[in-house]
């Protein structure tokens, strides 16, 4: 296949780019009533409207003849069919199986994994059930009412968004905890705000070597060994992963852990068995909701025209801010305080994926690849740092998530959310510009000469770009979509960019650099080969420690 730069829509799109330069959406949104419903698609609980960026028609057809030209059809089929998309691993990227039903047959090396994932799904939801109805008991007979996942990024990052973002149709109880941080204070504290009787462990971790995990769990092992002796661990800690072994040598009964496979990357991991905390939390019905929400999504992406494919419109339209654009960051800003963990979770799954300067052919990439991904919940941050969206000088793309019902008691705070967020996108539009500023300034009774100084500061200069994607409310069933969304989004963008999103070699540097940093932060020991800075450090907190 030819390099992504040399592909005929791209080429037409540099061209294109050029005649759209000084495109003002706002002259678009005058010159043709019919731009929002025209760039704007709804599907399932979703009303994505598109229509405040700077493209036409041409630009998107533009944009899906790059996506047909980069073979996306074939390419998503392939993920779909458990192909080894990720191609520096030899593996299947298989998380769409993890949510679809049990039929039809699916292989991959010669092996269904159809039933696989349903059996697997069987015995969690058998031991959810166990521990909600009171019959998995722990160690001195009681209930189990905390659950503490300890487990990090993709085993840790799902489930704690989910867990947040849903935590109105939790359960009472088991309340559920996310440890993470090799900083000990993490499960320290959370230690401290737990019964080891009534208290059960998940340690989640797909690989099963994770330092961070690893210590934390035998941390917690400790704790509950000191407290209710050996003979506890086997009702009070379960495991998730694919290596048995490790498990086992862990000193966790192979029959107390739930499996999943190396086809299921750990961003990708909420569906498996990584989610048996959303479970523990919420409940099975909802937990099966989430994964069905999800396979609606995946349907769609798979399914829809390019035309009404929320994945594909949101990840081409990606590309052409990064690529034509040369926008560096991506904002995101779900008006959903529930939503306050989507944040991180999509920085993990789109910068993981997609943060690569090497392509298919083996060579680094000639363009940009994934963007900085960064936002918070509205309304806090449009205290905080939206003037540099609005005023700044650079051009960031955004998402701006809302639901439109209130999912409350307090109805009118609801009403205020959504004039905000639909304020934050219409500014963004908009503008306001000296004109209007320094009329108004001395209309307030300003002198025109100080009016004409201040107003500069006070321009919006308008016409920057933003998506909004309106839900119903957020339920199991729109979280999974919307996850499954982003996803996909990112699927699409690293088909494009030609790299593989299912790898992420990036983290295994600083892996390999720690254990000798730590043996030389031992003043006995030698400081070994490090860079002066480096070294430098490790003189200074030995100094510290020893003092
Ligand atoms: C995710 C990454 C990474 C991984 C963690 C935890 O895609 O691979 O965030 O999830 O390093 O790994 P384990 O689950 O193996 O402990």
């Amino acid at each position: 296949m030819k390099a992504l730069n040399r592909l005929p829509a791209w080429l037409a799109l540099k061209q294109h780019h050029k005649a759209m330069r000084h495109f003002d959406m706002r002259e678009a949104f005058s010159a043709d009533p019919g731009r929002f419903a025209d760039l704007s698609a709804h599907f399932g609980p979703f009303l994505l409207d598109y229509s405040k960026n700077r493209i036409t028609r041409e630009t998107l057809n533009l944009l899906f003849d790059l996506a047909h030209q980069s073979q996306l059809v074939e390419r998503r089929s392939a993920m779909f069919d458990g192909k080894p998309v990720n191609f520096t691993e030899g593996r299947a990227a298989l998380h769409t199986a993890l949510r679809a039903p049990a039929t039809p047959p699916l292989r991959v090396a010669r092996q269904d994994v159809r039933p696989l994932v349903h059996h697997e799904l069987g015995r969690l939801r058998a031991f959810v059930e166990r521990v909600h109805g009171g019959q998995w008991r722990g160690h001195t007979g009681k209930a189990i009412h905390d659950v503490v996942n300890i487990g990090i990024g993709g085993s840790d990052l799902g489930p704690a968004m989910v867990c947040r973002a849903l935590e109105h149709l939790a359960r009472p109880s088991p309340r559920v905890h996310f440890v993470s941080n090799l900083d000990p204070a993490h499960l320290a504290d959370t230690l401290d705000r737990v019964d080891p009787e009534t208290t059960l462990f998940i340690v989640a971790s797909k690989t099963f070597t994770t330092l961070e995990t690893l210590a934390n769990a035998r941390s917690a092992r400790a704790w509950l060994v000191g407290r209710l002796g050996e003979a506890a661990v086997a009702k009070h800690f379960v495991a998730l992963s694919t290596h048995r072994a490790a498990v086992s040598e862990f000193g966790i009964d192979p029959d107390n852990m739930f499996v999943f496979w190396d086809w299921v990357g750990g961003r990708y991991s909420l569906w498996s068995a990584i989610g048996l905390s959303i479970a523990l939390a919420l409940g099975w019905e909802h937990f099966r909701t989430l994964l069905d929400g999800a396979h609606e999504m995946d349907e769609h992406f798979r399914d829809a025209p390019f035309e009404d494919n929320l994945p594909v419109i949101l990840g081409m339209l990606g590309v052409w801010y990064a690529n034509f654009w040369g926008t560096d960051t991506y904002g995101i800003f779900p008006y959903d305080q529930r939503l306050s963990l989507l944040v991180p979770f999509l920085q993990q799954l789109d910068m993981e994926s997609n943060g690569k300067n090497v392509g298919h052919n083996n060579r680094p990439v000639l363009y940009n690849t994934g963007p900085i991904v960064w936002g918070a919940p509205g309304t806090n941050g449009q205290h905080a740092f939206f003037e540099l969206i609005h005023q700044g000088t650079r051009l960031i793309p955004t998402d701006f998530l809302v639901g439109a019902v209130n999912a409350t008691p307090l109805a009118d705070q609801h009403e205020w959310l959504l004039a905000n967020c639909l304020a934050q996108t219409e500014a963004l539009l908009k503008g306001k510009s000296q004109d209007v500023i320094e009329g108004e300034l001395v209309a307030a009774g300003m002198s025109r000469r100080d009016a004409h100084a201040l107003a500069p500061h006070k321009v919006f200069p308008g016409n920057r770009p933003s998506n909004t994607l309106i839900y119903q409310t957020l339920d199991a069933r729109t979280l999974g979509m919307l996850i499954a969304l982003y996803e996909h989004k990112v699927f699409v963008q690293g088909v494009v960019w030609q790299i593989n999103s299912f790898d992420q070699w990036g983290v295994e540097l600083g892996k390999q650099l720690a254990p000798p940093i730590r043996h030389a932060l031992d003043p006995a020991n030698p400081p070994g080969q490090h860079d002066g800075s480096t070294l430098g450090l490790i003189a200074e907190l030995r100094r510290r420690r020893a003092s």
